[in-house]
């Protein structure tokens, strides 16, 4: 049986995921859903609310960290560097992005792409069953309601996420500041994946297996804050990541 992925496939946390298996070159197939109706895959699978959840005959690994360091150990070095320094380094700055950069840019993204019509076709219904994208037309007003609600969805809760994601991209530009070309180390690592799948939602790179740029779908204000993003030192650095390493 091949492993499986249960994924929202939009989620940057599930491209987290989907990224450490790649680069640990581990063969798996993906299930994406929707928003909620992911529930069914995940609870049948043994696992909780949330993906990505990994299954691999009876392990069932349910945190995009835990799965980064079961993919590590597939293939050594490939995203845990092996110096054990180096390795607390690149692990506590993925936990910093987990922690603050992921929420603010999934609550800011949703807040700016939510009410655009295009949103739907471009962004959700992409890599799903299509009886979940037929069924996502009377389930829509519930699904975002509930993510709404659930993520404090609102132009407060915005504003505070992209203070807070300004805050991470300079303290990521203050780190590249003295010409390193990686964020831990002198290698690719967990850091560099982690903040580069986790900006994403807001520096739209290019290479992305399931987000376009779509750059259009933000307007105003909202645009231009992607455009200083993306071209922000930490924003340009995202978007070499993508270029050189996905
Ligand atoms: N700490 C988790 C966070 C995962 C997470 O927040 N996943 C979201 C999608 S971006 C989710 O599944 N939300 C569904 C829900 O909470 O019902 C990880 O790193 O895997």
């Amino acid at each position: 049986m091949p492993v499986r992925l249960i994924t929202i496939p939009f989620s940057h946390y599930c491209e987290k995921a989907r990224w450490a298996l790649d680069r640990a070159g581990i063969a798996f197939e993906e299930d994406g859903h929707l928003p909620m109706l992911h529930y069914l895959a995940t609870f049948l699978a043994g696992a909780k609310r949330t993906v990505p959840v990994v299954v691999d005959g009876n392990t069932v690994l349910t945190d995009s960290t835990e799965i980064i360091a079961w993919a590590d150990q597939h293939e050594p070095g490939s995203l845990l560097p092996k110096d054990p320094k180096t390795r607390a380094v690149a692990l506590e700055l993925e936990d910093d992005f987990d922690r603050n950069l992921g929420p603010a840019t999934r609550r800011w993204g949703y807040f700016q792409l939510m009410p655009q019509p295009a949103t739907q076709q471009r962004i959700l219904a992409k890599h799903v069953p299509r009886w979940e994208v037929i069924a996502l037309r009377f389930t829509k007003p519930l699904a975002f309601g509930m993510l709404k609600r659930g993520l404090n969805i609102t132009a407060e809760g915005a504003e505070r996420s992209r203070a807070k994601i300004d805050d991470t991209l300079d303290r990521v530009g203050a780190l590249l500041a003295d010409g390193r070309t990686y964020l831990a180390g002198d290698q690719f690592s967990v850091a560099d994946l982690a903040f580069a799948s986790l900006v994403a939602p807001v520096t739209r790179p290019e290479g992305h297996p399931m987000q376009e740029p779509a750059l259009e779908l933000f307007s105003g204000a909202a645009r231009e804050q992607v455009d200083r993003w993306r071209s922000s030192p930490a924003g340009t650095f995202a978007q070499r990541m993508y270029a050189d390493h996905r």
